[in-house]
């Protein structure tokens, strides 16, 4: 398979671009080589520069759940444009999609809009320390939850566990109001509770991790933090950036019946455009400026194509559900025949799977952390990679991502998958 367009491209944007990226995961330093060049995409489908076509486990890292370029989300795309594209001033448009969020997912009376997630996670944050009037937060370690200064922190080897910063540029100031502990470590959390007593504004967690792999909870892990956050007069936060309107309508509130106290939205709720939302009860969200003293803002928060996008997407899940059914069927196909393929060979291997997340892991430990993600094989992960890659499959470059399936992905596109899967692992044993 020839990359020679994407390899010239790819030159050319390292001299004016830092990494020739605007965002790392896309250079493909966790797998090695010069990354493709995308022209264009429509459906499961993404073209490169040299028209090699590929089937799209990422779907643009979560957004695209129906498919690249769906028909009405283009529409609607282009016909509010013929409108104007920013005005930042209020639109209907925003009260339309706010009333339907707030709709498709339990728990929350109101809902602000911003522009990605990074901007949702950082400002729920805010929205529960200065509800709360408390400075800590814990976080658990392999959750990422975007690239402000608060959430770039690593486990800290300090007796308090407090955190250190894993970025030049985040202070220690910051990173001492930030706690970590291992996913799925009840007992950790509530030690941060004692050393920390009265201290800590929020938990904010990815209910089902997607940065590690995809990993799943423990049975009650979620509603025992709720209940430690309760008792402590502390929020939980769910960030449901990766898993909101993915794992269903309503997300893992809906999926795992547990309630959270803040949740954040990106991806799918901006159907491809920049769109990140925080939501929440109308005690907590009117605490927000214009009505309350917590100050956020953005010039493009809530403009009119993202939301254009946004509201078409979520209208087509909330109109057709068994577009989750039918992801969720796939997405079991899949792991199945990656099962089968893996079963009939020596390699260790963990599948995570949850609604149309899935992971694949070249270890036989159960990946329920940071550390056990840890344990794959990743020379293994980059030879699979760019094996597959090679066959016309785009998996997530870095073994630490979870795959996101699209509902344009046919039966057809799935044996094709397994088929490539099951040569590539015969040409690497
Ligand atoms: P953005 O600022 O990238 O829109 O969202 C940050 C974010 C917040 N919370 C969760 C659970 C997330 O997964 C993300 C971003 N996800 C990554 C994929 N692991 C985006 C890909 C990238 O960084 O380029």
């Amino acid at each position: 398979m020839e990359i020679t367009e994407s390899k010239k491209l790819f030159k050319r944007a390292q001299k004016v671009i830092p990494g020739g990226v605007n965002s790392p995961v896309r250079a493909f330093k966790a797998v090695g080589g010069s990354p493709i060049f995308v022209k264009s995409a429509k459906g499961a489908y993404l073209y490169d520069e040299n028209n090699n076509r590929y089937i799209d486990y990422i779907s643009s890292w979560g957004p695209m759940i129906l498919g690249h370029a769906h028909p009405e989300v283009i529409d609607a795309i282009r016909d509010v444009s013929l409108k104007g594209t920013s005005y930042g001033i209020p639109t209907q448009l925003e009260i339309d999609i706010a009333e339907l969020a707030t709709k498709m997912v339990p728990n929350i009376d109101m809902i602000r809009f911003v522009n990605s997630g990074t901007e949702a996670c950082m400002s729920a944050v805010r929205l529960a320390r200065g509800f709360t009037g408390k400075s800590k937060i814990i976080k658990f370690v392999g959750c990422y939850h975007g690239h402000s200064d608060c959430f770039l922190i690593e486990a800290g080897s300090g007796a308090l566990t407090f955190g250190t910063p894993n970025s030049p540029g985040v202070t220690k100031g910051t990173a001492q109001d930030t706690l970590t502990a291992p996913f799925n470590n009840l007992d950790a959390v509530k030690q941060l509770f004692i050393e920390n007593k009265d201290e800590i504004a929020a938990v904010i967690i990815e209910p089902v991790a997607g940065n590690m792999g995809c990993v799943l909870p423990y049975d009650g892990f979620l509603k025992e933090l709720k209940n430690l956050c309760k008792q402590n007069d502390s929020l939980l936060i769910f960030d449901e950036v990766m898993t909101g309107f993915r794992l269903a309508k309503g997300g893992v509130q809906e999926l795992l019946k547990v309630d959270a106290d803040i949740m954040t939205f990106g991806k799918v709720i901006g159907g491809g455009l920049p769109v990140g939302a925080f939501a929440a009860r109308k005690e907590l969200m009117n605490f927000l400026s214009p009505n309350g003293p917590i100050y956020q803002a953005g010039t493009l928060s809530g403009n009119p194509l993202a939301m254009a996008a946004g509201y078409s997407t979520l209208s087509i899940l909330n109109n057709r559900p068994e577009i989750y059914h039918s992801l969720e069927k796939k997405t079991a196909y899949l792991h199945d025949g990656l099962n089968e393929v893996l079963s009939n060979t020596e390699i260790p291997f963990t599948i995570n799977r949850l609604g149309s997340m899935i992971s694949l892991h070249f270890t036989d430990s159960k990946v329920v952390d940071f550390e056990t993600s840890s344990l794959g094989d990743n020379d293994l992960f980059k030879k699979y990679f760019h094996g597959m890659l090679k066959k016309g499959v785009y998996l997530p470059p870095s073994a630490f991502e979870s795959y996101f399936l699209n509902d344009a992905i046919s039966y057809e596109d799935l044996d094709f998958t397994i088929a490539a899967f099951k040569e590539v692992i015969s040409e690497i044993i």
